[in-house]
């Protein structure tokens, strides 16, 4: 008899109409079912049941006017899930589709990521289903600081540290932190990914994509690979894939495809990462434009196309559930041996079945994502010390970071007899320092 099936059953329950949330759940604890069997004190002190259930859930209205003078309203979340280790700590996410379930299962992953990175940060996930696309600067202004006039008392550099997601990048930061210290008056590390002159790490930026690579780089080492001479196909062209782009291209591989939601780029000649860098951190443009300055490459439309491009190594580095069954046999079909999961959750269940069954190496969202909120916890670390750290330093402690994952998750995964399966590695390895720390504390 399975002791975690009656908690997935008891989610699914309890929280009708939460599909992402239902998935993300079902994943980490089917891996957990041997924890529970070595660990009964933690069945028996309700961790399991407790960890699904965030602490704190906070939903609130944002109001503001839009360039018209029409009054609009969106809905502001910030899901405080787990403090068991640090501060609560997770991005924000601004995009329509933005709801509840998505941002539990985002905040109930940040658990596991950040207990991985080794740094003192608890899980959380926030956001709105503002839609900063098409609005205009100081619709994107009016709107971050209406959203931080409810967030402001519910945040703070011990308590819980927001960074950016999808649809938050330097500019709404800027705007979130400039309200924040405007109304709590005092100048703190509250939020992460703040401007170089203001109190941000360098690396930050580039943190999540380097730090995917880095993974990768390890969990293809192991087998004998590298991405020297590697034909990469990434989705996404926001600030993720972006630098994975970056990096993969300085360790040997070319880049072949990138997309945005409409359609996907291919480039024989390897995409030109200044001019995706360009058109999407400075023109806010779409990926189609790239072909006017390219020539040889090709524009399509529908971005799960980017799937069917033959490669090597596949990152995908967009959205939840961008991946699917039929797309995943087609990147093995194509001889695709390694995916990174640079966004949370890309890949559907059914999809990471077809690469197990394919030995293709796997390397999971949680630990292979983990490089931006690590970073972020750096950046923490230097605005308590009051100092900046040089590129190099940062980028030398988020390599060691990235190493430092890999061996506890395939490690993890060996003691554990699924040797090579670091989806359970990393769910296993993360779980455990957390339930620790819940256990010591008695019941909250
Ligand atoms: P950005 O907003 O910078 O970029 C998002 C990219 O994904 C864009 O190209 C966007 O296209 C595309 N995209 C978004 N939603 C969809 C969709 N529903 N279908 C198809 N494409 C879509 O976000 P990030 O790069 O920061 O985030 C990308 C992923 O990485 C997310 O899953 C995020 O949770 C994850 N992540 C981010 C971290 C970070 O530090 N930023 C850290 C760890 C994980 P378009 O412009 O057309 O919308
Ligand atoms: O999903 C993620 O890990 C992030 N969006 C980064 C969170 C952070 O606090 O840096």
């Amino acid at each position: 008899m399975k002791i975690l099936q009656n908690v997935i059953d008891r989610v699914i329950e309890k929280n009708p109409n939460e599909p992402e949330f239902h998935q993300a759940v079902k994943e980490v604890l089917e891996s957990l079912e041997p924890v529970a069997e070595r660990y009964p004190h933690w069945v028996k002190a309700g961790i399991f049941d407790r960890i699904v259930e965030p602490e704190r859930q906070i939903i609130f209205r944002v109001t503001w006017v839009d360039d018209n003078g029409n009054v609009q309203v969106n809905r502001g979340y910030r899901i405080q899930f787990n403090s068991a280790i640090g501060p609560y700590k997770g991005g924000l996410r601004f995009h329509p589709s933005v709801n509840l379930s998505i941002l539990k299962f985002l905040g109930f992953e940040q658990i596991f990521k950040n207990s991985l990175t080794g740094m003192p940060i608890g899980g959380a996930k926030g956001g709105s289903d503002f839609d900063p696309k098409g609005k205009s600067e100081g619709e994107i202004m009016r709107f971050c600081q209406s959203f931080m006039t409810e967030l402001y008392r519910h945040i703070g550099e011990d308590t819980d540290v927001p960074a950016g997601d999808i649809g938050v990048g330097a500019k709404e930061i800027g705007f979130l932190y400039g309200q924040y210290k405007r109304l709590k008056n005092s100048f703190t590390g509250a939020i992460t990914g703040k401007g170089i002159t203001w109190g941000g790490s360098l690396v930050r930026k580039e943190a999540t994509g380097y730090g995917l690579c880095y993974f990768v780089e390890e969990a293809l080492k192991a087998k004998g690979r590298s991405f020297e001479g590697a034909t990469v196909v990434i989705s996404g062209s926001g600030n993720v894939a972006i630098y994975a782009a970056e990096k993969a291209e300085r360790l040997g591989a070319k880049v072949v495809a990138m997309s945005d939601s409409n359609g996907y780029i291919y480039d024989p000649d390897g995409i030109n990462i200044d001019t995706i860098k360009r058109l999407k951190e400075i023109e806010r443009k779409r990926i189609s434009e790239y072909v006017k300055y390219h020539p040889n490459a090709k524009y399509f439309d529908g971005c799960s196309g980017v799937w069917s491009i033959k490669c090597d190594i596949a990152l995908p580095c967009a959205t939840q559930n961008e991946l699917d069954k039929k797309a995943a046999e087609t990147l093995v079909a194509n001889g695709c041996y390694a995916v990174g999961e640079g966004a949370n959750m890309p890949s559907t269940p059914e999809a990471i079945k077809v690469f197990f069954n394919n030995k293709v190496i796997f390397c999971p969202a949680k630990a292979a994502n983990a490089g931006g909120v690590a970073t972020s916890a750096l950046e923490m670390t230097q605005n308590s010390i009051r100092c900046s750290w040089p590129f190099e330093k940062v980028d030398a402690k988020l390599k060691e970071i990235m190493i430092n994952i890999y061996n506890t998750v395939s490690s993890t995964a060996k003691e554990y007899g699924c040797e090579d399966n670091l989806l359970v590695g990393a769910n296993i390895a993360g779980f455990i320092k957390v339930a620790d720390a819940m256990y010591a504390q008695g019941l909250f």
